[in-house]
């Protein structure tokens, strides 16, 4: 496993992007997030995990400006660079432990058994076989077979309170 890299560099502006019909932009990923909405600030963040064959970033969590949160239909940009690794996209109601964090014990929306997964330079033969030959940049993984759902922006991923 190649060695992460400290230092993120964020690329937060979510600048201007073409709207579809619903009026949400189509960022890297869009989609929805389906069920009761809790309590609280509707926060998105993308948390370092570790499936098969990659380990947990070196940032554990990186917040996103999202566009939309508390409503049920969302969109917002990955960062440009972060550190190789697998990335859990998960929304949550921001009520406890530190702000602008997922913290154990707040809601959070359901696991989904798909990871992003992001590697600068590829991974493996780079054919998206599988989850450990990925394409340079950013791919949906499925962790249950470990296959490559897609390779590249956009995506569309819906989440469940
Ligand atoms: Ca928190």
């Amino acid at each position: 496993m190649k060695k992460l890299a400290v230092v993120l560099t964020l690329p937060l502006a979510l600048g201007l992007a073409a709207c579809d019909t619903l009026g949400v932009p189509k960022l890297d990923v869009s989609g929805n997030i389906l069920g009761t909405k809790p309590s609280g600030t509707v926060r998105l963040t993308l948390r370092g995990t570790t499936v098969n064959g990659w380990q947990t970033p070196v940032l554990d969590q990186i917040n996103i400006p999202t566009f939309n949160p508390e409503k049920s239909a969302y969109a917002i940009s990955l960062p440009e660079k972060p550190s190789d690794g697998a990335y859990e996209l998960l929304a949550y109601a921001d009520t406890g432990g530190a702000a602008n964090r997922y913290d154990e014990g707040e809601t959070r929306t359901q696991v989904t058994g798909k990871v992003f997964i992001y590697a600068k330079d590829g991974l493996g033969d780079k054919s998206a076989k599988d989850c450990l030959n990925v394409k340079a940049g950013w791919s949906l993984c499925d962790t249950a077979t470990m296959k490559v759902d897609q390779s590249g922006t956009p995506f569309d991923y819906d989440m469940t309170w």
